[in-house]
């Protein structure tokens, strides 16, 4: 069975709207790049579309997630090292919820991509430590948390090295190296880069902002561990995170809420009731006699502050034009229903906001946040 080398997906001939079309005239056994691959790698497909209908359905992503936990199935029963990918921006939701399941008593390191994203003087020593205990909460024992940054390369090369000498240790005897993470998080990105190190193949692997780009396991040989046995660096599908709107959002969107820079923050003294919109997405009700607000977002997404007096009115006059993203109902209404959560804000605190980046807090005051389901917000006190 012959794959395309971009994606993974089973070539095929008879549909050309599905993943894996070739031609019936071209050579299925030769190495080939599907059609979509080729669309994406040559004309910037766009095919988010196929991400938001795919969300639309609860039997559509429950179905999903069960043939990401059968693709994976055997990961446990191998003698394998797991690198669990996340997002530096977003380090709640970008746990696998059934990770333990899938890895079983492996070794997981886990790389926090993206962390070119965070501003210059960021500290990541604390975020570190956090990240280290949401693992323990999923099961995982890994003090083997890194920053990495598969654009600026930053901290590849020493990824590369480590994972590569424990190939040929006595007492680890590993085969293979899984790279597994929700959708986006640069899994195949990483995976270019050692092929570039190691084997001086240029960008194989397909990768882009939109979601689900790897549409099933993608085996790269790396020789052979000390017992002879062929190892291989496998590139998976990404975890269709229900707690992201960057799982579904069309690349308009995309292009507003994901920084492609490092972040300039945006800070705010605020006093009385006022209130901020993140795009038209996030509501952020504020009462206090005084406090700040950092804004650890895209320089693209547009925030706009007002009394809470105003706020309504504002929004209505200002929703799907300035207040963007969403662009349209339809968009918002696939993001789900809007839910309040309260905070009651009295030491430095963070709001992480899934998919959009994170807030810092600083003085006495009460947040009302609206925010619609596949937001989540999470707060912590870490020190940035
Ligand atoms: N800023 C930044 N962007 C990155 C980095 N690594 C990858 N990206 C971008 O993240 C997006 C997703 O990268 P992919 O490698 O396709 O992600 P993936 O995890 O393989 O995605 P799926 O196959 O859909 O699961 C692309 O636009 C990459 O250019 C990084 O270190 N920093
Ligand atoms: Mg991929």
């Amino acid at each position: 069975m012959s794959r395309c080398i971009g994606c993974g997906a089973v070539l095929q001939t008879t549909d050309e709207l599905l993943p894996g079309y070739i031609p019936a005239s071209a050579d299925a056994e030769s190495k080939a790049y599907c059609k979509r691959c080729f669309m994406i790698r040559h004309h910037n497909l766009d095919y988010s579309e196929d991400n938001l209908s795919l969300m639309s359905s609860k039997e559509d992503v429950e179905k999903k997630h069960k043939e990401y936990l059968n693709l994976l199935q055997n990961v446990k029963n191998e003698h394998c090292l797991v690198l669990l990918m996340i997002d530096a921006l977003d380090i709640y939701t970008g746990f696998i919820p059934q990770i333990k399941e899938i890895v079983g008593n492996n070794p997981v390191w886990i790389l926090a991509n993206k962390a070119d994203l965070y501003p210059k003087d960021m500290k990541t020593n604390r975020i570190k430590e956090q990240i280290e205990k949401i693992s323990k909460s999923c099961g995982l024992d890994t003090k083997n948390v890194f920053f990495i940054s598969c654009l600026k390369e930053k901290n590849v090369d020493m990824i590369m090295d480590r994972m590569f000498v424990n190939l040929n240790k006595k007492h680890y005897p590993s085969n293979n190296i899984y790279v597994i993470g929700s959708t986006s998080v640069g899994k195949s990105t990483f995976i270019n880069l050692v092929l570039k190190k190691y084997a001086q193949t240029v960008d194989l692997i397909t990768t882009s902002m939109e979601a689900n780009t790897t549409m099933n396991l993608i085996k790269i040989g790396v020789g052979k561990n000390n017992k002879g046995n062929d190892c291989y660096l496998i590139d998976t599908p990404g975890y269709l995170n229900t707690q992201s709107i960057l799982s579904c959002a069309p690349l308009k969107t995309l292009k507003v809420l994901v920084p492609k820079n490092f972040i300039r923050v945006k800070t705010y003294q605020l006093k009385d009731e006022q209130t901020i919109y993140l795009g038209g997405i996030v509501r952020l009700d504020i009462k206090s006699v005084k406090c700040s607000l950092s804004f650890y977002v895209s320089d693209k997404l547009y925030i706009h502050r007002t009394k809470t007096m105003n706020a309504e009115k504002a929004y209505e006059s200002l929703k799907f034009k300035e207040l963007v993203p969403p662009y349209t109902i339809e968009e918002q209404e696939m993001y789900g229903n809007i839910y309040q959560a309260n905070y009651t804000i009295n030491q430095p605190t963070n709001l992480w906001i899934s998919g959009i980046g994170f807030i810092h807090i600083k003085g006495d005051c009460e947040i009302l946040v609206h925010a619609p389901s596949m937001v989540k917000v999470t707060e912590d006190k870490i020190e940035l």
